[in-house]
């Protein structure tokens, strides 16, 4: 049987695994819950109907279930898949990059959730861009000339980030300006083969970026 990535009916936090997914050429089932009814009232019975049925130990979405391999846990799913498909780091120096970029790429998801997610979003949007901006600096710094954020080595960390440079420039395409190597790294991910052409597929989840109670990127 294919094996199954679940997440909701959005690119949030399944979106990097799709794209791993895409570039190693796996073909899988991509399967999309939705949220129905009206704010605030959301009816999550779609994904409540597989939830505890999954065999999960931690019933989340996503999840990922290839033969006896059932897990959630987005960073789980994605060094899974890493190890699984060549996309996990070789060298110490390599783990010391990966892991610094996974933990930066989770701090920069958690302020994207709790400032899109947030009421009074449009008040917050200036200093949060400021902030992310800030955030390219180092970014930019870390990455240098190197082509991935690892290294030479294509990990499943750039899909990771990849997808935070382009919602972020979704939001506010300035966010990238003048950092030539965090654009090149943009354009070298999507211009992957599989990537590509999984983009030009009408498999590929464009929109929402976000839930659709989200101030942005929701609807
Ligand atoms: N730490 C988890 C968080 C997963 C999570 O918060 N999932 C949200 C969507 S982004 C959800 O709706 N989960 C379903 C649930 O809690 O029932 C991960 O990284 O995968």
């Amino acid at each position: 049987m294919a094996p199954v990535h679940g997440y909701w009916n959005l690119r949030g936090y399944g979106q990097p695994i799709r794209l791993l997914l895409a570039h190693a050429g796996v073909e899988y089932e991509d399967r999309r819950y939705n949220l129905k009814g009206e704010a605030p009232n959301y009816d999550r019975s779609e994904w409540l109907a597989d939830k505890f049925n999954l065999g999960l130990d931690f019933p989340n979405c996503p999840y990922y279930i290839d033969g006896d391999v059932k897990i959630s846990q987005t960073f789980a799913i994605l060094k899974y898949l890493g190890r699984k498909y060549g996309l996990a780091p070789k060298t110490e120096a390599e783990h010391i990059r990966v892991d610094l970029i996974e933990a930066e790429a989770m701090d920069i998801r958690t302020k994207w959730s709790s400032t899109c997610y947030n009421p009074d979003f449009e008040n917050l949007r200036e200093d949060f861009i400021k902030n992310f901006i800030n955030k390219c600096k180092e970014l930019s710094a870390f990455l240098g000339k190197h082509k991935y954020f690892a290294g030479e080595t294509l990990t499943y960390v750039d899909f990771l980030m990849y997808e935070l440079l382009d919602i972020h420039s979704t939001l506010e395409p300035k966010v990238l300006e003048g950092f030539d190597n965090l654009i090149a790294f943009h354009d070298r991910i999507r211009s992957l083969e599989n990537v590509a052409a999984y983009m030009k597929s009408d498999k590929f989840l464009k929109w929402p970026l976000n839930g659709p109670m989200a101030k942005y990127g929701g609807k």
